[in-house]
């Protein structure tokens, strides 16, 4: 089946390269599972990568808490995730100021090189989303904001009335805007959430977890299946997987359970 088959709708009207891209390997690997990669140091990462990188889509990295992280180490690391065709999505969470986002996407651990996703939040105003844009744009590369629109954490202040909507409303019409973050433990946030973006647009969402005790530190979960019937298009799962006593079985099972309920979707 071709990938329009199975995104319908999503497919027609995300046509940028990079969510057309993501897609296709989704619809290669038949996994919607975005690995956060949370280690610290740069053997874990490779074990781990090298262990589950068949059976995700694409690797969600936090470049700044390894503490072994050597420019040469990485760009290895990056290099082994790309022979895994995965797409490369730091979450840098940036917020500043679209002059000082710019600069912040080099520096040393300059992840315009290498990032083709980053994280941004539009506290600051949209000017964020122009300066990452021209950063990868003086490196000759392209990527993609997800601008979070909501979070998995307990109390996060985007759930102050009208806040969602107005990120929604700024980043949407913005070329450097790949999607949203949404809320993957609340499935009917994540409900509201699709309607109000459309279909133009992806909705990633962490808080995913089979076992939602495991949340510490204000973090919640909810179910992987609920998360992509309710518009979620990649699920971002961490200690789900990397701290599974068995890891690639853990990646194999939430690849199944995410890729059936985009089967289940299209219906
Ligand atoms: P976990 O181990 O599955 O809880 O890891 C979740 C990851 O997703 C972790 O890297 C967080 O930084 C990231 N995350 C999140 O948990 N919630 C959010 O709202 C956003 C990112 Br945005």
């Amino acid at each position: 089946m071709s990938p329009e088959t199975i995104w319908g709708e999503r497919w027609l009207n995300c046509d940028q390269p990079i969510a057309r891209e993501y897609m296709e390997v989704a619809c290669k690997k038949q996994s919607l599972v975005v690995l956060a990669a949370d280690k610290n140091s740069m053997q874990e990462l490779n074990d781990l990568i090298e262990d589950v990188g068949d059976y995700i889509s694409a690797l969600k990295t936090h470049v700044d808490l390894i503490d072994d992280w050597s420019k040469n180490a990485w760009d290895d690391f990056i290099g082994k995730a790309k022979e895994k065709n995965l797409l490369i999505f730091e979450d840098r969470k940036h917020g500043d100021i679209g002059k000082i986002a710019k600069k912040q996407m080099g520096g040393i651990y300059n992840s315009r090189a290498w990032a083709d996703l980053i994280t941004a939040h539009l506290i600051s105003g949209i000017s964020v989303l122009d300066g990452i844009q021209e950063a990868w744009s003086e490196v000759g590369k392209s990527g993609g904001v997800l601008v979070l629109a909501q979070m998995s954490s307990e109390g996060n202040l985007l759930e102050l009335p009208g806040y969602t909507d107005s990120v929604i409303k700024m980043a949407k019409l913005h070329s450097a805007c790949f999607g949203f973050i949404g809320n993957g433990s609340r499935p009917n946030e994540l409900k509201e959430l699709r309607k109000k973006v459309g279909q133009g647009k992806m909705i990633w969402t962490p808080g995913v977890n089979l076992n939602a005790n495991d949340a510490v530190l204000g973090q919640r979960y909810g179910d992987p299946k609920d998360a992509i019937l309710s518009g979620s298009d990649a699920i971002i799962v961490g200690s789900g997987i990397h701290n599974a006593t068995n890891p690639k079985d853990a990646a194999k099972k939430y690849a199944e359970i995410s890729w059936n309920a985009l089967l289940q979707r299209r219906e």
